[in-house]
């Protein structure tokens, strides 16, 4: 009877476990379905521009701040890239930047001729029409992941 009584509550306590786990699973990939791990911060219309094979790709979106706060953007990373680098094009010329503001209330459009992010050594998988985490860095809050439609050259 006692024993058996035991073997319930663990069995009960296994099962809450489990559900805790997948709860927090389900959050993650809420969060990676909606492009959000930061509140307020909102990655839109993102996508990779390829080049040719091997070369370097752009990194295209429009970087949304819904908080009252300002947000700067680091950096960022992907499995899908050596390494990524921030640019801005300046009378025709890349220079690299270290941060990037987002007013309050605000956006920032990374697009040709302009700001964009910069994907060295791209993974030789990355095809058109596949899609790429791009996780984003900022001085305060957590990350968030993006997934950046790759489109190829001339699109
Ligand atoms: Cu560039």
């Amino acid at each position: 009877m006692g024993l058996r009584h035991k073997r319930g509550r663990r069995e009960a306590g296994k099962t809450g476990a489990a559900a805790r786990v997948l709860t927090l699973l389900a959050a993650v990939l809420a969060v990676g379905a909606a492009g959000a791990g930061q509140p307020g911060v909102r990655v839109e219309d993102a996508f990779l521009r390829l080049t040719l094979p091997t070369l370097p790709a752009a990194g295209y979106m429009r970087l949304r701040n819904t908080t009252g706060e300002t947000v700067v953007l680091m950096g960022a990373s992907s499995p899908a890239c050596g390494r990524i680098m921030m640019h801005e094009t300046v009378a025709g010329a890349m220079r690299r930047i270290d941060r990037v503001r987002v007013p309050a209330h605000g956006e920032v459009r990374f697009a040709p001729g302009g700001i964009h992010l910069m994907c060295m050594s791209p993974a030789t998988a990355l095809t058109a029409e596949a899609r790429v985490p791009v996780t984003l860095s900022f001085e305060t809050g957590a990350p968030v992941t993006a997934f950046f439609a790759v489109q190829a050259i001339g699109k």
